[in-house]
């Protein structure tokens, strides 16, 4: 894209053709570094300022990215190709390259000059592109103030890719990642996303899929591993792969991956010592283990400790470990929702410095709507990062128009009621991302997918900013700064994830998606051989009542929380309704605070959801004006895809309770448009990303 940027600049500057922000159909792969031609007093100032580049007295590699990132933004900005002579100039100071950069910058505008200065490269990069950033909301030169630090020292993506070109839970196409042909060919795309990535401060990228190949800790695959770590460190990010627990006897030749065993402590050390001698900066291992049927300590009676203890240590201070805690067990009768506080919080202290131990947003598995995962605040002797989820598993793929900031938000926010909100504990560990690029054209399947990558990189390098925010600065970017347009789509925006939540699993509901790919709805499911498999086994609905019941009297989930976050969820009168069913059993005909019983809520919930997918098309339907027609109708037809999916949802959903509590329909909700067993019989062969 820069190559396009830099070439349509010069055309305009010849005459030939003129940039104008909608003029030409736009497929999408620009991203939201698409700098269209600023217009009216914005453009009048940045002319007036015209920007000159001054020649930086220390060059480097991550330097000479910035400065072809001001050349070209800044003369996509302005229409023209930048001067050379007097102008307003901008100047910058970057230190020297540092093992472990803060990323920290400064730009601050005059009318006669931009200082960008930062402590290291990285950090000029980071700046360049805020100040780029910046100028295309339309800031004057004169005005930009920015003293920016990231929040966290890990801001990551898990890509979930294979070695196939398959991805797990991908929507949006094959895998980025050309294994077939690397390392020899580097495709262009591995610096655009690594452009689009430094845009936003991601420092880290996990390539492979946490169900993991062994095959990537094969002599085999390093050479492509250097590859990309060589093209992506200009960018300031540090490669890391997922290891699979057993690589010691699947690609070792030894007969034992028991982490206490000498054998195998050497296996792992002389491994990583020749990763780093062909990757002196790399990252480290993201490993799941003993989940779903992955390898892991635990098969030798060992702990998680003991397993990402060894890791470390055969790492040492070169890198990183993160160990999930995403775990549950066929044999284990606790509920799910409590089983990764059991078997990590008595580990708290025993893991090594240089480990992380990588938490969902909630309990469960990226639902809709979860309650912050109650680990967050209770290991205080441990680093815990937050691990979201960008790609749309649970929440309509990417044909669903969802932005997850004010999910993310939510939880960022959360008082743990141990030692500050999520954001503050995350805070010495980072957050990693579950990421949603594919082969596609628009890297995410969908261009309002791309919102979902903006935000998360946003909000590692400031957990502070706000979700509508963040909505606008995107929206802004990736189509139309015009105020009007701005003033429909962030509210548009802002209400799609609570839509969702609405029309799949309102009130606390969670887990109902259709058995392994998660694609529709499917709350009758209840015979597969493990409980955690079933629908029924989330919703506990029968004849009388619906809900998990999590109290004392249930599972006692609730006391995994703090005493102050505990008593605000445990009363069903008067708790915060949207985590209602989660954390207790009513029957049918509870009082909710509305006024309504549970029955009548459900439907209107799921109602209103629907509605507001309604009022979602109805909103984009004005906004043609200002969206290129390719972009408009990409979305349009998204759009009409979730309408009919939502309907789907609601009608099938409520269908199946009524079977189960024989209530009419409350007055006004409309009869389903198909029998349960219809619903029912419904087969989907070719969904995607299982
Ligand atoms: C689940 C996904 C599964 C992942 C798993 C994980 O369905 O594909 O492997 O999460 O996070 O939600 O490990």
């Amino acid at each position: 894209m820069l190559v396009n940027r830099l070439a349509a600049a010069l055309l305009a500057a010849l005459g030939a053709i003129s940039l104008s922000p909608v003029a030409h159909g736009e497929d999408g792969y620009d991203l939201w570094l698409r700098y269209p031609q600023l217009e009216g007093a914005a453009a009048e100032k940045l002319n007036a300022f015209n920007p000159v580049i001054a020649t930086p007295s220390t060059r480097g590699e991550t330097v000479d990215v910035a400065l072809d990132e001001l050349e070209a933004g800044l003369s996509s900005l302005l229409g023209r190709p930048l001067g050379t002579g007097s102008g307003g100039r901008i100047t910058l100071d970057c230190g020297a390259p540092n093992a472990d950069p803060s990323g920290r910058f400064r730009v601050t505008g005059s009318s006669a000059e931009i200082r960008i200065v930062a402590d290291e490269p990285v950090g000029c990069l980071y700046g360049s592109f805020a100040l780029l950033r910046e100028l295309s909301l339309g800031r004057a030169p004169d005005q930009i103030a920015l003293d920016e630090a990231p929040a966290m020292d890990l801001r990551m993506l898990n890509h979930w890719d294979n070695p196939d070109g398959s991805v797990e839970r991908g929507y949006a196409g094959r895998s980025i990642f050309d294994w077939w042909h690397l390392p020899r060919r580097v495709d262009t795309r591995m610096i655009d996303y690594a452009r689009a990535n430094a845009s936003l401060g991601i420092n880290g990228t996990v390539v492979n899929n946490v169900n993991a190949s062994p095959l990537f800790l094969t002599p085999r695959y390093l050479p492509k591993l250097a590859a990309l770590a060589d093209a992506w460190r200009p960018y300031g990010i540090r490669i890391y792969i997922s290891a699979r627990f057993s690589a010691p006897r699947d690609v070792g030749g030894l007969d034992t991956a028991d982490p206490l065993d000498p054998q195998v402590r050497a296996w792992w050390k002389a491994k990583a010592d020749e990763i780093y001698a062909a990757i002196p900066d790399f990252g480290g291992f993201l490993v799941k283990a003993n989940s779903e049927g992955q390898p892991g300590p635990q098969d030798y009676g060992r702990t998680h400790a003991d397993g990402a203890n060894m890791l470390a240590d055969a790492v040492g201070g070169r890198g990183t470990i993160i160990w999930r805690a995403f775990v549950y067990s066929a044999e284990d009768e606790t509920d799910r929702a409590k089983q990764a506080y059991e078997e990590f919080v008595p580990l708290d202290g025993q893991f090594a410095d240089n480990v992380i131990v990588q938490v969902k947003n909630g309990p469960i598995d990226f639902q809709p709507r979860e309650p912050f995962h109650p680990m967050f605040g209770a290991m205080p002797n441990t680093r815990l990062m937050l691990e979201a989820q960008l790609t749309k598993e649970y929440l309509g793929f990417a044909s669903h128009l969802a932005f997850l900031a004010p999910m993310w938000t939510e939880v960022l926010d959360a008082e743990t009621g141990r030692g500050g909100d999520v954001a503050d504990i995350i805070a010495p560990a980072g957050m990693a991302g579950v990421a949603n690029t594919g082969s596609d054209r628009n890297w995410t399947g969908s261009d309002f997918d791309q919102a979902n990558w903006y935000a998360f990189g946003r909000l590692a390098w400031d957990p502070a900013l706000t979700a509508d925010g963040i909505a606008r600065e995107w929206a802004a970017l990736t189509f139309s700064r015009d105020p009007a347009f701005l003033q429909a789509v962030v509210p548009m925006m802002m209400e799609s994830r609570q839509a969702v939540v609405d029309y799949m699993t309102p009130l606390g509901l969670a887990h109902l998606m259709g058995t392994g790919h998660h694609y529709g709805p499917a709350p009758w499911v209840c015979d597969l051989a493990r409980p955690e498999w079933n629908p029924c086994y989330y919703h506990k609905a029968d004849a009388r009542g619906i809900g998990f019941d999590r109290t004392a009297a249930g599972t006692d989930a609730l006391a995994q929380y703090a005493p102050s976050v505990a008593s605000g969820w445990s009363d069903p009168r008067t708790m915060d309704q949207d985590y209602l069913l989660w954390f207790h059993h009513v029957p049918w005909d509870f009082r909710v605070q509305s006024g309504r019983t549970l029955w009548q809520e459900l439907a209107a919930r799921y109602d209103r959801g629907v509605a507001t997918v309604s009022d979602m098309r109805a909103t984009w339907r004005t906004l043609a004006p200002f969206v290129d027609r390719q972009r408009f109708k990409a979305v349009s037809d998204m759009l009409e895809i979730q309408q009919e999916e939502a309907q789907w949802w609601r009608d099938a959903s409520l269908a199946y309770w009524q079977d189960l509590n024989g209530l009419a329909l409350p007055a006004g909700s409309a009869a389903p448009a198909m029998t349960l067993d219809e619903y029912r019989a419904l087969e989907f062969p070719e969904a995607p990303g299982e």
